[in-house]
């Protein structure tokens, strides 16, 4: 279950595609951001931001009566300190934000031991940190750890590593038998995914119901992220994805990936862009998930482009994006262009959702 409503600070850059993002990050971790406060720089020396700053958030966080400061950059274990101790407040930074999102999604035992893995490294990294500035005597007793007790520490986790690792390797193996005798049987599955903030959940409680939407009503939920619906008659499964996370660090990938296992067994999926973004952007997010979809062992035939906000464009936009995207010369690639806030083309999404059901059944059929 997702925890809602730990009220958050935000502190963010001022560019307003980073500090959506950000936003959407916190809220998918059952954050609700009460605050937000943007600074060109994330990255100074002493609390990541510099003393004004800093002081200005320690004011509103005990004004507003805000537990958690989410910091969307990587901090160093002194600057947290730092920002923790002025703030009087915990302080998620980027890394452990993510890694608190992947844990609240990781469905299969093979994507906990991944998370796992990546919360030891994340550990690992912050005492190796530590134990640094203890050595050159500049934070002595650092959160009154000794450097001994450091070194225990760090045996600790690389010894949970190594047991980790081994548990991994025997779920891969069991998980290759389940897959190859897994029938097909349950409802047709609909996953939706693309970046954070293009709009993924708010689709999906479109598509589930939230909406009083004529012919789709809710069946079932079987978690915060996966309900079962009848659209005239037909009972479908969505499910809302983590998504990509732009500037994922290289050791969360395999927690990333295997929190989107899920995908190979969907009959659906729903690429969603945000087509209010610049072409380039469009262009480059697409690439990526494409080839991240494609290493999962996604069929293309899956596939339907989804482009959201079109409440934000204007039609002429979106086609020429579209052109340039050579998207509608490719039959298969059709997008689909909808709003999730205004309801708009939601009817298209569905007959096309409908329709790929059918030929993907009969052709498995035949
Ligand atoms: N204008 C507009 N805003 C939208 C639309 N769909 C989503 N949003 C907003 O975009 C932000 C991110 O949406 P969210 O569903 O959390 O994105 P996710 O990270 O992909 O799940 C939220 O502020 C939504 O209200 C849309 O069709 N039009
Ligand atoms: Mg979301």
């Amino acid at each position: 279950m997702i925890p809602v409503n730990k009220s958050a600070l935000l502190i963010t850059y001022p560019i307003k595609d980073i500090a959506g993002e950000a936003k959407s990050l916190a809220e998918s971790a059952g954050y609700s951001v009460e605050r937000t406060v943007t600074q060109k720089h994330l990255t100074r020396s002493k609390f990541g931001i510099g003393k004004g700053k800093a002081d200005e958030v320690r004011e509103l966080i005990k004004s507003l009566n805000i537990e958690f400061v989410i910091f969307d950059e990587i901090l160093k274990p002194t600057q947290q300190y730092n920002l923790a101790k002025l703030c009087e407040a915990d302080i998620i930074d980027r890394e452990k934000l993510i890694l608190e999102i992947f844990r609240l999604r990781s469905n299969t035992e093979e994507s906990k031991i991944q998370i796992k893995l990546a919360e030891l490294h994340y550990e690992a990294v912050r005492i190796k940190e530590k134990v640094r500035l203890a050595k050159r005597g500049e934070q002595p007793g650092f959160f009154g750890l000794g450097k001994y007790d450091a070194d225990v520490h760090l045996l600790d986790i690389k010894r949970r590593i190594s047991v980790l690792r081994k548990k991994l390797v025997k779920e891969e193996k069991r998980k290759v038998l389940q897959r190859t005798s897994r029938a097909r049987s349950g409802f047709p599955t609909v996953s939706i995914i693309g970046y954070t903030s293009v709009g993924k959940t708010t689709l999906f409680n479109l598509l589930t119901g939230e909406s009083k939407l004529v012919g789709i009503e809710l069946f079932t939920t079987l978690s915060t992220s996966s309900r079962i619906v009848n659209i005239k008659g037909n009972k479908v499964m969505f499910s809302d994805t983590v998504g990509f996370i732009s500037k994922l660090p290289a050791y969360m990938i395999d927690a990333f990936k295997s929190t989107l296992q899920e995908l190979i067994f969907s009959d659906i999926i729903l690429l969603v862009v945000d087509i209010s973004q610049s072409y380039e952007i469009i262009k480059k997010q697409l690439s990526s998930s494409f080839t991240v979809l494609i290493h999962l062992g996604v069929s293309i035939a899956k596939i339907i482009y989804v482009f959201n906000k079109m409440d934000l464009v204007k039609p002429e936009e979106a086609s020429e994006k579209c052109k340039q995207l050579g998207i509608l010369n490719e039959s298969n690639k059709n997008p689909v262009m909808i709003s999730s806030k205004t309801g708009m083309n939601l009817s298209v999404l569905l007959e096309t959702i409908q329709s790929k059901i059918f030929a993907n059944m009969m052709k498995v059929d035949n």
